[in-house]
Parts: C-alpha cells; sequence; structure tokens
C-alpha cells in the first residue's frame, strides 16, 4: 500500500515557441537547407531510436553498455558522497536504473527534450526506488541549460551530470565546448561531468552504424519530416526523399542527410514555400567523432580536468569523468 507520490515535473523551461519554430524554418530556408536534430525524438522518433540502440550495426549503445558494467564500481569510487545525479537526454533513464543501486544518490534529475516520454520514465523510476526524489524537467538543454535554482535547493549535494551515449556528438566542436562550459559552471567545488563519445574507427563501421541493412535509421531520419510537418504546419512527403549517412573524415563526423528524389516544392506553412531540386541535401545530423586525446583536449578547453577515462578493448568508445 505504498502511494506513489508523482514526481516532480518541471515545465515551466519551454516547449516549442515561436522562436524555435522560426530557426526551424530559418534552417529550411538556407541554401544548404537544415534541420536540428532535436526534432528527431517525438513518440515515433524515440520507439525508433531505441529500436536503433539494438541494431547488430550500431555498437556505441552496447559498447558504452560494457564499459559501465564492467567499471561501475571503479567508477563509482571516484564520484563524490549524496551527489544529485542529473542525466542529460535521459530518454527512459534505462542507463541511470543502473546506477542507482551503486551510487544511492540524494536525488535524481532526468532531463528531456520529449515530455510525456519523461514523465512515463520518471514515474517508472519512482516506483522502482520509492525512497529516491524524482524529479524530471522537461528542456532543451542543447539551448538552454540552467539548473542552477534547481540544484541550489540542494547545496550540500553535488551535481554529478551524466551525458552517456555520444551526444555531444551532435555538437560541432566549438558548440560543444559551450555547451561543456556551461556544464561545468553548474558544478562548484565538488561536481563532476560523467561522459561518453564516440571513438574514430574505420568508415566502413561508423557508416553501417548509421545505415543499418533493415532501414531502422533511415525510418528514424525520414520521421522528422513528419515531425516538421507537425511543427510548421507544412507538407513534407517523406516519400520523395531517402536517407544518406557518410563519414566526413576531414571533418571527423558522420553525416545524415535527407536527398530529394526528384524535383518538387514543399510548403512550409502557410506563406512560404521551398523548392529542392533532384539530388538536393537536407542536413539532419551531425555525429562527430574523437580519438581519446582529442576528447580529453575538448574537455580541457572547457575547463575540464579529465583524470580518469576508460573505453572498450577495440576503443570504439570512450567513458570520460571530468570536474573542474
Ligand atoms: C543519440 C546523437 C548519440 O549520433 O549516434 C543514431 C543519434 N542518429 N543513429 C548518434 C543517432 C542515427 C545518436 N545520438
Amino acid at each position: 500500500s505504498l502511494a506513489l507520490e508523482l514526481p516532480r515535473l518541471e515545465t515551466a523551461l519551454r516547449l516549442p515557441t515561436q522562436d524555435e519554430r522560426q530557426q526551424l524554418l530559418h534552417g529550411l530556408l538556407q541554401p544548404q537547407a537544415r534541420i536540428d536534430s532535436k526534432y528527431f525524438y517525438d513518440d515515433l522518433g524515440c520507439e525508433l531510436f531505441t529500436n536503433i540502440c539494438q541494431l547488430d550495426e550500431y555498437y556505441p549503445t552496447r559498447t558504452e553498455a560494457r564499459i559501465f558494467a564492467e567499471n561501475r564500481d571503479a567508477i563509482a569510487a571516484q564520484l563524490p558522497r549524496n551527489l544529485q545525479w542529473i542525466d542529460l537526454g535521459c530518454g527512459d533513464c534505462g542507463k541511470t536504473l543502473q546506477w542507482l543501486n551503486v551510487l544511492q544518490p540524494a536525488r535524481v534529475i532526468g532531463v528531456d527534450i520529449a515530455g510525456e516520454f519523461l514523465q512515463s520514465s520518471m514515474i517508472a523510476v519512482a516506483q522502482q526506488h520509492p525512497q529516491l526524489e524524482c524529479i524530471g524537467v522537461v528542456n532543451d538543454f542543447t539551448q538552454h541549460l540552467d539548473l542552477h535554482d534547481l540544484l541550489a535547493e540542494r547545496p550540500g549535494n553535488p551535481p554529478v551530470f551524466f551525458y552517456p551515449g555520444s551526444s555531444i556528438g551532435n555538437f560541432e566542436p566549438r558548440a560543444a565546448m559551450r555547451f561543456l562550459r556551461r556544464i561545468r559552471a553548474h558544478c562548484g567545488e565538488h561536481g563532476r561531468l560523467l561522459i561518453g563519445a564516440d571513438l574514430i574507427k574505420p568508415k566502413a563501421i561508423l557508416e553501417a552504424a548509421y545505415d543499418d541493412a533493415r532501414g531502422v535509421t533511415a525510418a528514424f531520419n525520414l520521421n522528422v519530416l513528419n515531425v516538421v510537418n507537425r511543427e510548421l504546419d507544412a507538407d513534407f512527403q517523406p516519400e520523395r526523399f531517402r536517407h544518406f549517412a557518410h563519414f566526413d573524415a576531414a571533418h571527423r563526423r558522420v553525416e545524415m542527410h535527407l536527398v530529394a528524389k526528384e524535383k518538387h516544392s514543399v510548403s512550409l506553412g502557410r506563406h512560404t514555400r521551398r523548392y529542392f531540386g533532384t539530388d538536393e541535401h537536407i542536413l539532419t545530423e551531425y555525429s562527430h567523432k574523437y580519438s581519446l586525446d582529442e576528447f580529453r583536449a575538448l574537455l580541457a578547453a572547457s575547463g575540464l580536468r579529465c583524470n580518469h577515462y576508460w573505453t572498450d578493448p577495440q576503443d570504439w568508445f570512450g567513458v570520460f569523468l571530468a570536474e573542474p
């Protein structure tokens, strides 16, 4: 007869606004059209991403999971006691759940852009850990990470930011630095960042991970057009585009694009129309890859010292623990 207290959900930190619709439209009207990767994650997109994580070709999730599983105690030993655990982009909180028993945090804050998905995730965490304070924050933290007030409620509990999965790769290196500096600004003296980054490896392995045989990644990429249709009242027809992924060695990133199969035009709401020529690309995602040294240099340039890191036997993925 445990009455479940609903987890606190902070939605004050904004849902799509006029401003963001403007940005989305602006990106689509550039000579090189682009859609920010954050638009992938509607309900269907979250589900497709969960499926991607289970694909044979998509090595990052299982490689990182193995690094965590094999080093959990060693990593935990480096973290402060009575911490506040902040999961950035928590999704279903599956990764966080695996840390709770060993860390026994004072509270868990899940941050995600997908609001309803977040609420059910936080409820699930609260059900499994009735003593734990669980807070969901609906926020596009890539644009405005500001958890200062929330963290200040517990001045005695140092924040540990958990940013797994190599989502940092979505940022271009300079933007990644700005974002890491914002995290650093939340850390205080005892705060930490536990972050996963995908590492440079042969092109064929990278490209297969973003263009799987079953077409799940293609469906994930094309689904962003349905999101844009709803967001802008646009009329993209996903079947007129095809999925394309390639590794750009010069920029050290996998790029995902949607390529127009034929010349056609798309309405982007009431007063705007964009023409796409045959083979014209819409850029939908960058996924930057680093060497171990490059990623530690990025952390250092962001004011974060990395004294410990862990990897797999092939050096395919890195987990880094950083502190101000
Ligand atoms: C969630 C950003 C880490 O870049 O690998 C997976 C997203 N895109 N397959 C990645 C993604 C295509 C993923 N991140």
